[in-house]
C-alpha cells in the first residue's frame, strides 16, 4: 500500500458495531458474526471507510463484553474464530477496514489468571498479575482504599480469604497489575495475535486506566463516576504518567507490520490532556468526548472545534468526532431535551425530550460532523435516526450500573436495543422470525427499519449516505483546514478547502444563506428563499 492509504485513519469514518445488537443470524436473540456478515452490504452501501466491533471475546457478559475471558477467542453466542476470520476477509473485499476492541485495565474474574490468583496464597505470582491488598482496619475489614468503582460501590472485594482485589469497574472486572512484566507480555502477544490475522487497528478501552500509584493512595473523592481526574493534577489511577510507556511500547508493534496498524484511545482526560496519546511515537487518533458531550449550541461548540483542532495539530495528530456511542444517551434524544449536552453519568432521562425536534437537530449535527477535518465515528442506529429506549421494563435492564448503582441509574441498555432492518413488528428483521432479541425494541419501531429508510428519500439513512458519498468525492474535504466564515449568533459557517461551505443554524430564526453559493446537501428543507431555518445544516458549493 502506498503512504497515503497508509495514514488512511486521518480521515476515516468509523461505523461502531455493537456486536450483540447489530444482527442475529442464528436466531438466539443476541448479534452475531454471521448476521453480521450477512449485512455487510449495508455497511458498504453506507460509505463507511471502516467497522470498530465491540468486545466479541469469550466473557460472561457481566459488562457486555467488557469483562474478557479470552482474548483471543470469540464468544460461542457471536461464532467461531474461522467465521471471524471469514468476515475481516470479507470486510477487506469490501474495502472496509476492521478495527477491534482491547481490554487492558481489567480481565475478567473468570480469566484463568484470575481464577488461578484466587486459587493462589496471598504474596504468590498469581496474585501480583492482579492488585491484591490487605484490608484496613483491625482485622482488615476495611477496604484498602477510598476508590469508588465507576458503576458504583467501593472499587475492592473482598476474597474469602481476606485479602481485596481491586476494580475500577464492576467487582466481575479485576483490574491488571501493568507493573508486572508478564502482564504487559501477554498483552502485546495478543495484539499481535489479532493484527496476525488481518485486523487494521484496535481501539484501547479505558487508555487511560492502566497505570496505578503504587502506595495507592486514598483519593478523599465523596462520590463515584469521576472518570476525568477532574480537578486532580496527580490522580492515583487515572491519566498517569506510566500509561504513555505502554502505549509507545504497543506503537512500536503496529508499526513493526508491512503495513501499519493503527490505534484509537478512549480517554477520558482532562482538557488540554488528550494531546499527549497521540504524539508522533503513541497512538493515532483518540475519541473526542468533549464534543459528544458538548451540548448543541453555536459558541460552545465551536470552541470545542478550535481546541479541538489546534490541541491536536500540535502533536501532528488530526481530531476526530463523534456523536453518540455505546456509553451515552443517543443523540437524537439528548438533542430533543432544554438541555443538549451529557450529564454525568447519564443525561438525565427525567427531562422530557422532543424526538421531532430531536432528529431536526441530530441531522444537522451529522452534516457538521462529517464536514470537520479528521475522523469521524457513526455509532450504529444513528444512521436509521434511532432515539435512545427510555422505558425499557425493569427486568429487562443487564448494564451493570442499574445493579450497582442500587436501582438508581438505568444505564446505558437503553442505547444498545437490537438493530430494525425489515418488517413491522419485532423483531424487525434483526434475526429470524420468531427471534427474541435479548433487549426488547419498541413496537413502534417500524418506520426506523433500514427497509423503510430505503423507500423514503428524505430519511437519516439517505441523508448520511449522500454526505459521506460527497465527503469521498469532494477533494474541498480532503485537507485538514477549516476556516471559519462571519456568521450571525448561535450560527457556525466554515469553509473547506477552495470552495465547500458549510452552515449550521442553531438559533431560532432563519438566517441568510452565504452569496454565491449552490446548495449541495441539506439536514432538511432550505425553502424558496435563501434562507437556513433554525436547526438546520447545509453544505454549499462557492460559485
Ligand atoms: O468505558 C469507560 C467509561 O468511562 C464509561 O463506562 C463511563 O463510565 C460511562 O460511559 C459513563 O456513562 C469503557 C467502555 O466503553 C464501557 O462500555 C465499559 O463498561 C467500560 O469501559 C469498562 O470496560
Amino acid at each position: 500500500m502506498s503512504n497515503a492509504s497508509d495514514s488512511w485513519w486521518r480521515s476515516a469514518v468509523i461505523y461502531q458495531v455493537y456486536i450483540r445488537s447489530f444482527a442475529d443470524g442464528d436466531g438466539d436473540g443476541t448479534g452475531d458474526i454471521a448476521g453480521l456478515r450477512s449485512r455487510l452490504p449495508h455497511l458498504a452501501d453506507l460509505g463507511v471507510d471502516a467497522l470498530w466491533i465491540n468486545p466479541w471475546y469469550p466473557s460472561p457478559l457481566a459488562d457486555g463484553g467488557y469483562d474478557v475471558s479470552d482474548y483471543r477467542g470469540i464468544h460461542p453466542a457471536y461464532g467461531t474464530l474461522d467465521q471471524a476470520e471469514q468476515f475481516i476477509a470479507e470486510a477487506h473485499d469490501l474495502g472496509l477496514r476492521v478495527i477491534l476492541d482491547i481490554v487492558p485495565n481489567h480481565t475478567s474474574d473468570q480469566h484463568p489468571w484470575f481464577r488461578q490468583a484466587l486459587a493462589a496464597d496471598p504474596g504468590s505470582p498469581e496474585r501480583d498479575r492482579f492488585l491484591f491488598r490487605e484490608g484496613r482496619g483491625e482485622d482488615g475489614s476495611l477496604p484498602p482504599n477510598d476508590w469508588h468503582a465507576a458503576f458504583g460501590g467501593p472499587a475492592w472485594t473482598r476474597t474469602p480469604d481476606g485479602q481485596w482485589y481491586l476494580h475500577l469497574f464492576a467487582p466481575e472486572q479485576p483490574d491488571l497489575n501493568w507493573d508486572n512484566p508478564a502482564v504487559r507480555t501477554e498483552f502485546e502477544s495478543i495484539l499481535r495475535f489479532w493484527f496476525d490475522l488481518g485486523v487494521d487497528g484496535f481501539r484501547i478501552d479505558v487508555a487511560h486506566g492502566m497505570d496505578k500509584d503504587p502506595a495507592l493512595p486514598d483519593l478523599g473523592l465523596p462520590h463515584f463516576s469521576v472518570m476525568t481526574a477532574e480537578g486532580q493534577e496527580d490522580h492515583p489511577h487515572w491519566d498517569r504518567d506510566g500509561v504513555h510507556d505502554i502505549l509507545r511500547g504497543w506503537r512500536a508493534i503496529a508499526d513493526s507490520y508491512a503495513v501499519p496498524r493503527i490505534f484509537v484511545a478512549e480517554a477520558h482526560v482532562r482538557p488540554g490532556r488528550l494531546a499527549a496519546y497521540v504524539r508522533p511515537d503513541e497512538l493515532h487518533t483518540a475519541f473526542n468526548f468533549d464534543f459528544l458531550r458538548c451540548p448543541l449550541e453555536a459558541d460552545r461548540l465551536r470552541e470545542v472545534i478550535d481546541r479541538s483542532i489546534t490541541d491536536l495539530a500540535a502533536v501532528g495528530a488530526p481530531a476526530t468526532w463523534v456523536l453518540s456511542n455505546h456509553d451515552e444517551t443517543r443523540h437524537v434524544t439528548r438533542y430533543g431535551r432544554p438541555h443538549t449536552g451529557v450529564t454525568t453519568p447519564l443525561s438525565d432521562p427525567h427531562q422530557p425530550s422532543d424526538l421531532d425536534r430531536g432528529t431536526r437537530r441530530a441531522r444537522a449535527a451529522a452534516l457538521l460532523m462529517l464536514a470537520l477535518p479528521g475522523g469521524a465515528y457513526i455509532y450504529q442506529g444513528e444512521e436509521l435516526g434511532l432515539h435512545e429506549v427510555e422505558d425499557l421494563p425493569k427486568e429487562a435492564l443487564q448494564d451493570p450500573m442499574w445493579e450497582r448503582s442500587g436501582h438508581t441509574v438505568r444505564g446505558r441498555d437503553g442505547c444498545r436495543v437490537p438493530l430494525p432492518w425489515s418488517g413491522d413488528t419485532p423483531p424487525f428483521g434483526f434475526g429470524p422470525p420468531g427471534t427474541t432479541p435479548w433487549l426488547p425494541q419498541p413496537g413502534d419501531w417500524k418506520s426506523y427499519t433500514v427497509e423503510a429508510n430505503e423507500t423514503d428519500p428524505d430519511s437519516m439513512l439517505k441523508l448520511y449516505r449522500q454526505a459521506l458519498r460527497l465527503r469521498h468525492l469532494d477533494p474541498d474535504l480532503r485537507g485538514e483546514e477549516l476556516h471559519w466564515l462571519d456568521s450571525p449568533d448561535g450560527t457556525l459557517v466554515f469553509q473547506r478547502g477552495n470552495a465547500l461551505v458549510c452552515a449550521v443554524n442553531l438559533s431560532d430564526r432563519p438566517i441568510p444563506l452565504p452569496d454565491a453559493c449552490t446548495p449541495l446537501l441539506s439536514s432538511g428543507p432550505l425553502g424558496d428563499a435563501p434562507l437556513l431555518p433554525p436547526d438546520t445544516a447545509v453544505w454549499l458549493h462557492r460559485d
